[in-house]
Formats: structure tokens, C-alpha cells, sequence
């Protein structure tokens, strides 16, 4: 009930009387009260206005299951959220439970072993970041969902784009940068039995409101608050990363491969245009970042020729100390 109580007063925008809602819920005046009161006791800030009834004036920034539930129900993904204030890392919450359903969202807000690609590790400390993964089940081609993290890097930007007003960029593949620093990373995991996949799980950090890294990524990471010079609501930020993927993975849905995307990728693309150093799996290679194709692999130009790079590691000319 406090989620459907939570979802009608943010949407309602106005007051609403007790016994409005003594009808809606069909309990009595106390079992509303109680429920406002827990709900400010975790930070909702709910005026009562003489007259008129509750109405909610502030949202902390506290992410919790029924504040993102409240904004998500009518989704595919995140229509169901798991919630942690601690956890080893999202993707492992998902990846260690095989009945969990098509959608499902994990959040924490704190990771003890978050992870980034290849054995790397990714920092989330408490009350700082985002830590966000979710499940899909209804993709079986491989080659197709390798084309996840093209999709929830578009999803991203544009959700941080909606709720900050900055512009970020994207370095391929799996990065989301402000002003050339890492402000987000994501971790698409699958399971493939032969030549099908049971699940791909998309795993999405982001740094809200830190206000420095240590010594390792001083240089290269930075937050929405340092960029900003604001904090930002992260159940606001989560809500859109799920409502933009949503968007994007439907249109995928309808087409074959990535050609809708690619125009706005590319011009999203940290790497285009510049000098850039991939290291494929056998070899490295030199040359100048010309995009993505439509499969999502990255073309290296060199000089007429070009390399297509399905997956590794690119780095671009002046972006995180490469020179
Ligand atoms: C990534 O890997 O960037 C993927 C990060 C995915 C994190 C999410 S959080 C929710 C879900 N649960 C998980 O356990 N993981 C996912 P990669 O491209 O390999 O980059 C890792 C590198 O980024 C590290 O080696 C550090 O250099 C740097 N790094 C670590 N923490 C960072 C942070 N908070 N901000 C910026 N850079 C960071």
C-alpha cells in the first residue's frame, strides 16, 4: 500500500484529503496516517494542507523498492525491484537466481565487489552512486545481444541528459563520459547454452554525488556532482535509464540489427575522429575511430582500409592519460 500511496501522490501533484484516500484503499483514517508517517520517517517531506489533505513536497534521496516500484510499474523493465543498501554486485544478485523473471531490476546502494569487464572492479561506496542491473530473457541470438550495451549506453546518456542537462559522451563500448572522464560504466553479461541465450544481464554503475575518487582514478573518473555542482535525485536518474532502455530495446525489437541507432551513437562517440588504439583479442591495431557499423562493431580507419573490432578495448587519443 505505501507504494500505491507513494505513485498517487506523486502523480496526483496536488493534495489529497484523507478520506479521498480512506476510499481509494478502502481502510480506515488511522491505517492512512500510519502509512504517511512511515513514509516520512524515510524522508518524504508530506504537508498537510488544512483543508485539502497530503500532499508530497519533497523525495529524499534515498532509492528504495517501493520508490522505484512507484515510479515503474507501468514497465517492462523494473516493474519489480530487488533492493539492497549493501550488496556484493547486482549482476551477481541476478546471475545467482534462476527462477528470477523477464525485467527484473536489482539495485544497491552500496556494491562490496562491484564488478567491470575482464576480472576488473568497479567502486560503488554508500550513498554516492548508482548500482543497477537488469534481466533480459526474451533475446536468444548471440549476436544480437551484444548489442545490449550499444543500446543501454543511448539510454543512459539520454537519461542523464534529461535529468542533469549535460550532454555526455560515449567511448566505446562501454562507457559514458563527462568532459572525457568516466561518469558510468556497464557490464552486459550472458549465458549461452550451444548457440542460445538464456539471459543477458545489463549491469549499469553510475556516479552521482561523489566528491573525489582515490589515487587510481583521480585522472580518469568524475561524478554528476562535480560536473554539476549539484546533487541529483538517483531514483529519478534509475527511472529514466529503465523508461529510455525500454524505448530503445523496443525499437530494436522491431528491427534486425542496430542501423537505427548507429547515426545517433556515432555522434554521441567520444572515438570518432580521432586517433584511436584497439587491442582486439590477437592483435592491436592503430588508426582512426570512424563509428560503429551496424552490428555495433567499431571501425578503425586506417588510411582507406578499415578493421572492424567486435569486442576489447579502445583507446582514444587524449581520453584517460592515452597520448
Ligand atoms: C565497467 O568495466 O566500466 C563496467 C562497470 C559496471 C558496473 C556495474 S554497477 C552494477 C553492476 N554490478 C556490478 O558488479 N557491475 C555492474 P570496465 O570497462 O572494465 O572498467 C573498469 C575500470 O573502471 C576499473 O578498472 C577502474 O579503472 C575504473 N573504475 C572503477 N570504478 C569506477 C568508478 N566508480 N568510476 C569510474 N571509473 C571506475
Amino acid at each position: 500500500m505505501k507504494t500505491e500511496l507513494l505513485k498517487l501522490l506523486r502523480e496526483s501533484g496536488e493534495a489529497i484529503s484523507g478520506q479521498e484516500l480512506c476510499r481509494i484503499f478502502g481502510v480506515s483514517r488511522t491505517a492512512i496516517w500510519k502509512n504517511i508517517n512511515q513514509l516520512k520517517e524515510e524522508g518524504y517531506e508530506i504537508t498537510a494542507v488544512r483543508n485539502r489533505g497530503y500532499l508530497l513536497t519533497g523525495v529524499p534521496d534515498k532509492i528504495s523498492k517501493h520508490e522505484l516500484e512507484s515510479r515503474l510499474s507501468d514497465c517492462e523493465f523494473g516493474r519489480r525491484v530487488l533492493y539492497f543498501d549493501s550488496t556484493q554486485s547486482t549482476n551477481q544478485v541476478l546471475r545467482a537466481d534462476p527462477e528470477l523473471e523477464h525485467g527484473v531490476l536489482a539495485v544497491a546502494d552500496e556494491q562490496t565487489m562491484g564488478r567491470g569487464r575482464r576480472g576488473r572492479s568497479w567502486q560503488s561506496p554508500p550513498g554516492t552512486g548508482i548500482s543497477m542491473s537488469f534481466l533480459i530473457r526474451d533475446l536468444h541470438d548471440p549476436e544480437r545481444c551484444t548489442m545490449i550495451t550499444i543500446l543501454a549506453a543511448l539510454a543512459v546518456r539520454k537519461a542523464l541528459n534529461r535529468v542533469t542537462g549535460m550532454e555526455c559522451m560515449i567511448k566505446w563500448p562501454n562507457d559514458i563520459l563527462i568532459h572525457e572522464r568516466k561518469v558510468c560504466g556497464i557490464l552486459t553479461e550472458m549465458s549461452t547454452e550451444e548457440s542460445y541465450v538464456n539471459w543477458v544481464i545489463v549491469g549499469i554503475g553510475i556516479n552521482v554525488s561523489q566528491t573525489g575518487f582515490d589515487e587510481e582514478l583521480r585522472e580518469k573518473a568524475t561524478s554528476l556532482l562535480l560536473e554539476g555542482g549539484k546533487k541529483y535525485n538517483r531514483a529519478d536518474i534509475i527511472e529514466w535509464v529503465m523508461r529510455y532502455f525500454e524505448e530503445y530495446y523496443g525499437k530494436f525489437r522491431q528491427g534486425k540489427d542496430l542501423s537505427a541507432f548507429t547515426e545517433e551513437y556515432n555522434n554521441a562517440l567520444i572515438n570518432a575522429g580521432r586517433k584511436v588504439e584497439a587491442q582486439s583479442e590477437r592483435e592491436i591495431i592503430t588508426g582512426v575511430g570512424a563509428g560503429i557499423d551496424s552490428r555495433g562493431r567499431f571501425i578503425v580507419d586506417q588510411g582507406g582500409t578499415c578493421k572492424l573490432i567486435a569486442s576489447g578495448e579502445v583507446s582514444v587519443r587524449g581520453v584517460y592519460g592515452y597520448v
